[in-house]
């Protein structure tokens, strides 16, 4: 197998942390290449579950390098209890983790503005993470962000952070009448978080390009979702990142010829967490057991998730845009017990009928969905093994999926855990 991108196709919480702990296997190095710790993923291997927000999931099989590439935005203290936790659970990180040199530090402003944003905007509100994500790009789109590799040098920190520092705290007066916040504290904190994490940080664009040219197989690990990305998403109701094909290059430093697979991750149904469009939300009985049958709450932040029926046009949308070469369906099981399901086909705007996915907001807001409606199964898939294994209902409902979005699908899952997934070749 060839390098692969395995990222989300809807707006996150798709299930990718499964998926990329099953290919991880076929890979040697698992990079991360964009967000932060406003990710969470789940991976159960038998009983034990690790959420992970910033370690890339490849770390849970023993001897695979992974890495936080340029494009990750870095809390360095979560990424320290990260670690911590790993070592906890008897998983090595030392010697097996990478941090890019030039990738942007999450700062204790950041968070404090993301927070203050958020309750300022009211009605408005984008319904973040308050982890600092936002404003952490918007430094480094100003060229006024801190890097690794500045955190190394002293004297060019202790400048840097003190610049910031004085527009920050005069922001923060003005606007929220925030208490000022002190540079020394920042400074020795940061400074002890440079030399723990020392170690680990190296340029690791050249260390990609290093195992490219001996052989080694990468896997690209996103996090949120195609609808949830800066550019191809509801904007303003993303997140500040790249989360597409694209964003894996330029967030891990290498060329395109670096890219073979990429897969893009489908929940059988649909979620959002956050504000923002989502066309077929569903605020019924259905959108009641979607949520509760699939756990569908904030693995970061513990926030019910908003639940509707499998949207069509979001899914092709994803296809088209980052050039996916295969699907992986998840969570086929969550609707193992419905009488008949429904998939989106097109949305009525104004009374006509459009197929593509749409920019403007006003445009979302007053989409009604086409729905097909299709027979439910009414049977257990869980632990599927192969397609033959599942009620003829529910390969009837993958085939439509497929058509729809115009893509196969190479993996089904049907479970949580490991061994409850199929690949198709
Ligand atoms: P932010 O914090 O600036 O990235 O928030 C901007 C929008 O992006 C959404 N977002 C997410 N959506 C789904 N899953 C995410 N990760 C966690 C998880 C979320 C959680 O895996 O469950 O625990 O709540 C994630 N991260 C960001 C966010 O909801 C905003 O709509
Ligand atoms: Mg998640």
């Amino acid at each position: 197998m060839a390098n692969l991108v395995i990222l989300g196709a809807q707006w996150g919480d798709e299930g990718k942390g499964k998926i990329v702990d099953l290919l991880s296997e076929k890979s040697d190095i698992v990079v991360r290449y964009q967000g932060g710790h406003n990710a969470g993923h789940t991976v159960k291997v038998g009983d034990d579950e690790t959420i992970l927000h910033l370690i890339p999931s490849g770390i849970l099989h023993p001897g695979k390098m992974c890495i936080i590439g340029q494009g990750v935005v870095v809390d360095p203290k979560a990424l320290l209890d990260e670690i911590e936790g790993l070592e906890k659970k008897g998983i090595e990180v030392a010697g097996r983790l990478l941090i890019s040199d030039r990738a942007n530090l999450i700062m204790p402003y950041h968070q404090v503005i993301d927070k203050s944003n958020e309750s300022h905007r009211g009605e408005k509100k984008i319904g973040t993470t308050g982890r600092g994500i936002g404003p952490c790009y918007a430094d480094k789109m100003a060229r006024i962000g801190i890097r690794f590799v500045d955190l190394l040098e002293t004297e060019l920190f202790a400048e840097r952070l003190a610049d910031n520092l004085q527009n920050y705290n005069y922001i923060l007066e003005k606007l929220y009448h925030h208490p000022d916040l002190k540079f020394a504290q920042i400074f020795a904190e940061y400074e002890a978080y440079g030399k723990r994490l020392a170690p680990y940080i190296a340029d690791t664009s050249q260390y990609l390009a290093e195992a490219t040219a001996q052989g080694r197989k990468i896997m690209f690990e996103g996090a949120q979702g195609t609808l949830l990305d800066v550019d191809n998403g509801t904007y303003p109701y993303v997140t500040s990142s790249s989360c597409c094909t694209g964003g894996s290059l330029t967030g891990s430093g290498i060329g395109p010829h670096g890219l073979n697979q990429v897969v893009g991750v489908m929940k059988a149904y649909t979620t959002r967490v956050g504000e923002g469009p989502f066309p077929t939300e569903l605020f019924d009985k259905d959108g009641e057991k979607l949520r509760s049958v699939g756990h569908e709450f904030g693995a970061t932040t513990g926030r019910p998730r908003r639940c509707g029926w499998f949207d069509a046009v979001v899914g092709r949308y994803a296809v088209r845009t980052n050039g996916l070469t295969g699907l992986a369906l998840t969570k086929l099981d969550v609707l193992d017990d419905f009488e008949t399901i429904k998939i989106c086909t097109g949305y009525l705007v104004d009374g006509e009928k459009i197929t593509h996915f749409p920019a403007s907001l006003t445009k979302l807001r007053k989409v009604e969905p086409v729905y097909e409606e299709l027979p439910g199964w009414k049977s257990s898939t869980v632990g599927a093994k192969s397609e033959a294994d599942l009620p003829a209902n529910a390969v009837r409902y993958i085939r439509r999926i497929e058509e729809l979005v115009e893509c196969r699908a190479i993996l089904v899952s049907t479970g949580p855990k490991r061994d409850q997934t199929y690949i198709t070749e």
